[in-house]
């Protein structure tokens, strides 16, 4: 029999990482259930190995040993009630910043409440403990991997941020008797890097920063991140909820709603990641993400993380800016992108050759890339038919200067999204929930602190009869105007993309919610706004509603809110997707879209990871 390491993959990445995080030292108490955490490491050269019966003492001895060498210490211990013996020296460590690394090895999670020997419920601990405590299961998908491995990068980054402290890693076993694993899998580390650490070199290279839902950018910052596209020939790419109005911006939601177009400009070395939660899925391909927030926690939604900086976003980028300046000489841009091309087949497949409005050079930079791909695109948006996204084709760029549009979750958002909106206007909306419980709640209160901004609201009827309520609220000011897009329905779950399109007008009933709310009714809504004091306007068809669009973006503060109610069709709303989401085909796009067709989303990740094997 090999005496490597175990077979358990959540016992390799620990081991991996606690080597990449120097976690080397470890008190162990004896049992079972951490055999193979400890018959992994006990052949280690890596590691220093003490023993401890009583898991109280060991723990202590943990506490003393962490804080006289400076180093991290790690515990390991067995089920039954060995973990809670570790309480009094957590509690000692958690009060002195002491980096402990207690890893508590448990059976399988299910078996917790079922009278099985031994296995105690170690998820949720007394407060002051540790400052981090993760389940460590034993993966099967690959999406468990990627979680566990999300999880113990955060318990080993918690270790030393914010000053340090107590870290708890549950770390679930199957009792595998085999040790034969003579090298240990590369899994991802996740760097944190916070104000005193060194930066880490950002390489020559395509780089974008994406920035997810955003409050409004304050002159300073815009500069910041100015200076930074310029020294690195990086773009910003957004969505209307990340408000970002510099020239470097890149509004790709168009180009990367393309299910037959896979744009080469998607693919990028490093991606910065600022914002909150983004309400756009752009299919961005990076090789890297580093995340930028003051919060410095792992949020790893592109699986991709590799740093979290802990930092004021504009103090990263003036950073960066003055490293990039002394590093990227002058012109670097031209030549960076050129290395890009470079590595670019000239056909269709690349996207390159495609544009008839400009001939890709091969100085463009990737800013140009994306402003080419980007009008290309746009200006085969043909008319369409009469729908929520005609209504933003229509609306979106007339909105007046220095108003506010909050958008509604789903179909609104990712509609009017692909549909620019001045300079000028900020806009928002429920990214942090995706609720469609509070979309017009939340207009109320931002036209509150503004009285003398206008704010526009695009919400479907769901969400606006979920919400209504507050329509009757006494602080409803003059400076609100409401769009809703009644089609009677969740139409969501009717767009042809959508899971429940596969059930057709079986999904009405109860996937889509149809026939509540009076049914589309043309007076239900007009009686209640207008009794509360709206201006009611409502549109069936194009003509109606541009005869009516003057008044409802009129860019004086009238006398009353208004509500603007226009009726759609269901069967429009899909067709309208469908025309915008295929204006654009190319040979990889067109084949991904066909094996998608085939073998479904499911088949595709299947492919892809045998293909990675
Ligand atoms: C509180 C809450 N419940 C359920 C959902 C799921 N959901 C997402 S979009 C949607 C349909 C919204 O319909 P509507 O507001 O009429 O917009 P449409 O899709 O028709 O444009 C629902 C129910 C949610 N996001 N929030
Ligand atoms: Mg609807």
């Amino acid at each position: 029999m090999g005496k490597y390491y175990s077979s358990e993959k959540n016992v390799q990445m620990l081991i991996a990482l606690m080597k990449a995080s120097n976690v080397r030292k470890v008190v162990v108490s004896p049992g079972a259930t951490n055999v193979c955490f400890v018959g992994s490491i006990q052949n280690d050269s890596y590691f220093t190995l003490y023993s401890c019966v009583d898991e109280r003492s060991a723990a202590y001895m943990a506490c003393g040993l962490a804080a006289e060498s400076g180093e991290p210490v790690a515990l390991s211990c067995t089920g039954a009630t060995a973990s809670r013996n570790y309480y009094p020296a957590l509690t000692e460590a958690y009060y002195r910043g002491l980096p402990v690394l207690a890893i508590t090895s448990s059976q399988h999670s299910g078996r917790i409440g079922s009278y099985t020997p031994q296995v105690t419920d170690r998820v949720v601990l007394p407060n002051d403990v540790v400052v981090c405590s993760v389940q460590a299961e034993i993966p099967v998908t690959s999406e468990d991997e990627w979680a566990v491995n999300v999880s113990l990068n955060r318990a080993l980054i918690a270790l030393r941020k914010n000053g340090g402290g107590p870290v708890h890693i549950n770390l679930i076993t199957g009792y595998s008797k085999d040790f034969s694993i003579k090298t240990l899998p590369s899994t991802r580390v996740i760097r944190h890097i916070g104000y005193h650490n060194a930066l880490p070199k950002l390489k020559k290279g395509r780089v974008g920063v994406y920035v997810g839902a955003h409050e409004k950018w304050n002159e300073s910052l815009t500069s910041a991140i100015n200076s930074f596209c310029k020294a690195y020939g990086a773009v910003v790419l957004c969505d209307h909820a990340s408000n970002y109005k510099g020239e470097f911006k890149v509004e790709p939601s168009l180009v990367c709603s393309q299910t037959q177009y896979d744009s080469p400009c998607r693919t990028m070395d490093v991606m910065i990641y600022i914002g909150y939660v983004t309400g756009a899925q752009m299919g961005m391909k990076p090789n890297e993400v580093w995340r930028v927030n003051p919060d410095g926690i792992i949020r790893d939604h592109m699986h991709k993380t590799t740093y979290v900086f802990q930092m004021e976003e504009e103090d990263f980028f003036k950073a960066y800016e003055r490293m990039g300046r002394n590093t990227v000489e002058e012109g670097s841009t031209t030549t960076v992108m050129l290395e890009q091309l470079d590595g670019i087949e000239p056909d269709n497949e690349n996207g390159l050759s495609i544009n008839n409005d400009k001939t890709p050079t091969l100085q463009e930079t990737y800013l140009e890339q994306w402003q080419r791909e980007c009008n290309h695109i746009a200006k085969k948006v043909p008319e369409l038919p009469f729908s929520n996204a005609w209504l933003a084709q229509q609306t979106s760029s007339k909105l007046p200067e220095g108003s506010v549009l909050h958008l509604g979750i789903l179909n609104s958002l990712r509609t009017w999204n692909l549909f620019e909106i001045p300079d000028n206007v900020c806009s928002y909306s429920n990214t942090g929930g995706f609720g469609i419980d509070g979309d017009v709640s939340s207009l109320l209160g931002a036209s509150l602190a503004h009285p003398n901004t206008l704010y526009f609201g695009v919400v479907g009827d769901l969400a606006f009869f979920y919400d209504m309520n507050v329509l009757g609220n006494r602080f409803f000011g003059k400076n609100v105007r409401l769009l809703l897009v009644n089609n009677g329905r969740g139409t969501e779950f009717r767009n042809y993309m959508h899971l429940a399109a596969r059930f057709g007008e079986d999904a009405d009933p109860y996937m889509a919610a149809a026939g509540h709310f009076g049914r589309q009714s043309r007076e239900l809504v007009k009686h209640y706004a207008q009794d509360l004091g709206f201006e009611y306007m409502t549109a069936s068809g194009k003509d109606e509603y541009l005869m009516n669009l003057p008044r409802f973006l009129t860019n004086q503060i009238t006398d009353k809110p208004m509500l603007f109610e226009v009726f759609t069709d269901s069967a429009n709303e899909s067709q309208v997707l469908e025309i915008l989401y295929n204006l654009e085909v190319n040979t990889k796009g067109a084949a991904k879209h066909a094996v998608k067709r085939i073998i479904g989303e499911k088949g595709v990740t299947a492919l892809k990871s045998i293909i990675k094997r």
